[in-house]
């Protein structure tokens, strides 16, 4: 494991929207990697950290398991883990890093066109499809709603009109999907972006010299960017 392991180790998405400008910030940090394999594991080749290339959904519970030691990873999988976490009474901790100026969305709540929806008391013993049930039933319940949820983990804004939800809670980033589905967003219950997380444990010296030299040059390539 990592904790173990003298190089440090970081988890971000293997492939997916959060995967290459992971990778481009870690590159521009100064970090060397051949990623040409589909390997699990990637090696640098000019710092004794090593790439954990995972599914998203995997991070967050790397880096609170403290399996990894720092993950990249979007503030919708984190928080959802979190809670999914807090509620099954597992170590849930993490230190966030820094907020990363990537992965933005927003979790809505978007029902069909034609419906008739007024305001939230609408979903009142209605079904949501959604891929985040903890970040769901956790707003329906701080807002007094009582909706049941069917989780999918893909194809949520299908749902309506295949007939297994009356709305859905899905992201977010141009609206395209929802249109071309014709579903309306009503309701932003959650906005997010990408997040570098450590995991909650103290590291090693050796490697703790290593953050505090990464986070610095993240910092001057995040302005440079603005
Ligand atoms: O295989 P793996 O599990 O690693 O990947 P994944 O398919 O679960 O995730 P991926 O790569 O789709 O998204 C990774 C992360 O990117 C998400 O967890 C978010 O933090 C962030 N992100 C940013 C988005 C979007 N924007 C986004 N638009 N994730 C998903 N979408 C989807 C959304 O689910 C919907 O299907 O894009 C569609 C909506 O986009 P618009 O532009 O049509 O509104
Ligand atoms: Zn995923």
């Amino acid at each position: 494991a990592a904790t173990q392991n003298q190089r440090l180790t970081i988890a971000v998405q293997k492939s997916g929207r959060l995967s290459e400008q992971s990778i481009k910030l870690l590159k521009a940090c100064g970090i060397k990697f051949n990623l040409h394999e589909a390997r699990l594991l990637a090696h640098s080749q000019n710092q004794p950290i090593d790439l954990l290339r995972v599914r998203d959904d995997d991070i967050p519970g790397l880096v609170m398991d403290g399996v990894v030691d720092l993950g990249f990873v979007g503030e919708n999988v984190l928080e959802e883990t979190r809670l999914e976490r807090v509620a099954t009474g597992i170590n849930a901790d993490y230190k966030a890093l820094r907020p990363l100026e990537f992965g933005q969305c927003r979790l809505s709540i978007a029902v069909p066109k034609e419906d008739s929806y007024q305001c939230l008391t609408d979903l009142n013993g209605k079904r949501i499809a959604t891929t985040y049930p903890y970040l769901l039933q956790n707003y329906l319940k701080q807002q007094g709603i009582q909706a049941s949820t069917a989780v999918l983990t893909g194809s949520v804004e299908v749902a309506p009109r295949a007939g297994l939800a009356d709305a859905i809670c899905d992201l977010v980033s141009t609206g395209a999907t929802l249109e071309a589905n014709g579903l309306q967003e009503k309701d932003v219950i959650f906005t997010s972006q990408a997040q570098l997380i450590q995991r909650p444990e103290a590291l090693s010296p050796a490697k703790q010299a290593l953050v505090d030299q990464l986070l610095p040059r993240l910092d001057g390539v995040q302005l440079a960017k603005e």
